[in-house]
């Protein structure tokens, strides 16, 4: 039977457990990434998504997978993930091979799963945002109810072409969600230094779009949240901006050794008490939804998989000559009835 703490947050037990063990799958995971990447095993850029797990989690669990379209920019591995899209694939992509999700020749930032409703992984800053709203349009001149997120970074929000989209989004009532991701930082200039106005939420009502700031570091409030926002979109076929308060725990990218360049270790830690997979810890023990042997045993479990995760995926093999021009360009046309 649901519980007062259940009724409250209107998440039941089952489910605020798949979204512990989801981002601790996904924290996992990237942990792993960062490893692959220093042994030599991921080449080229990587960015992880340590830290802002709750934002895939809380909005791809509040979509209809493989119906409702999803893009993002560079730092996607947890989106397609979250989308169900083979986490081998994933992790192999990563690897440069032949079982990634472009056989190879995408790399982290180009994780591609159109089947799963995922258009990418992007790594020109700001560039994928027409392309979402590119998205949300073909649904509507199809005359299909479907939502697309167009996840973006704060960094990004900057973008010239993210305020013309704007612009044509809530001119012609484009089913589109606009996520920022505000993490804090764009590489290693703080909000304060790229933003004029750093209540990045306002942005969207110039364009007389629905606009709002949230928490991303609760999943409960999050994830109602979530649910809201893209409910609106759908049923009102409206667009809407979405301003998420996050905080990045790693460097911008595997190669960022040195993030006390420009942020202290006070401010890390400080931010770090926000961890959203420990405060769901702290929120599911307090409330006796799950017990701390039943916690450990999650993240023993999900630790295990994303072992077996890596390993599948270093024994697949590098992409062969021959297979050097496929899987570069694809055609982006969503299609019918997918
Ligand atoms: C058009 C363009 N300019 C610059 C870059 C270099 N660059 C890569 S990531 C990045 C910062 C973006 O920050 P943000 O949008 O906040 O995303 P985050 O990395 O925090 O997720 C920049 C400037 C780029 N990839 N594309
Ligand atoms: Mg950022």
């Amino acid at each position: 039977m649901a519980n007062k703490v259940e009724e409250n947050s209107l998440l039941t037990t089952a489910e605020l457990e798949q979204y512990y063990r989801e981002m601790l799958f996904i924290r996992h995971f990237e942990e792993k990434c960062n490893v692959a990447y220093r042994q030599g095993k991921a080449g080229g850029y990587m960015h992880v998504y340590i830290g802002m797990e709750a934002l895939a989690v809380a909005f791809i669990n509040s979509i209809r997978k493989g119906h409702d379209y999803v893009i993002t920019a560079y730092r996607d591995h947890a989106h397609a993930l979250m989308l169900g899209t083979d986490p081998v694939a994933v992790m192999a992509e990563i690897m440069g091979r032949s079982a990634g999700t472009a056989g190879g020749k995408g790399g982290s930032m180009h994780i591609y799963d159109p089947k799963n409703g995922f258009y990418g992984g992007w790594g020109i800053v700001g560039g994928h945002i027409p392309l979402g709203a590119g998205l949300a349009f073909a649904a509507k001149y199809r005359g299909e109810d479907r939502v697309t997120l167009n996840f973006m970074g704060d960094g990004a929000s900057n973008q010239g072409v993210v305020f013309e989209t704007l612009n044509m989004s809530g001119l012609w009532d484009l089913p589109c969600l606009y996520i920022v991701e505000n993490n804090e930082f764009a590489m290693g200039t703080r909000l304060e230094y790229h933003a004029a106005d750093m209540e990045l939420w306002k942005r969207g009502q110039a364009f007389g779009i629905r606009s709002e700031r949230i928490d991303g570091m609760d999943i409960i409030e999050l994830k109602k949240n979530a649910q809201e926002a893209i409910d609106y979109v759908r049923n009102e076929g409206k667009p809407m901006w979405l301003e998420i308060m996050t905080y990045r725990f790693a460097g911008h990218g595997a190669a960022d050794n040195d993030r006390q360049l420009y942020r202290t270790k006070e401010e890390e830690q400080k931010n770090f008490e926000r961890d959203p997979v420990k405060r769901l810890a702290t929120y599911l023990i307090e409330n006796k939804i799950a017990t701390v042997e039943k916690l450990d045993a999650i993240d023993a479990d999900t630790h295990e998989q994303v072992e077996r995760i890596y390993e599948l995926a270093d024994a697949s093999p590098f992409p062969n000559k021959d297979e050097v021009y496929h899987n570069i360009y694809s055609d982006m046309t969503p299609e019918v009835g997918h």
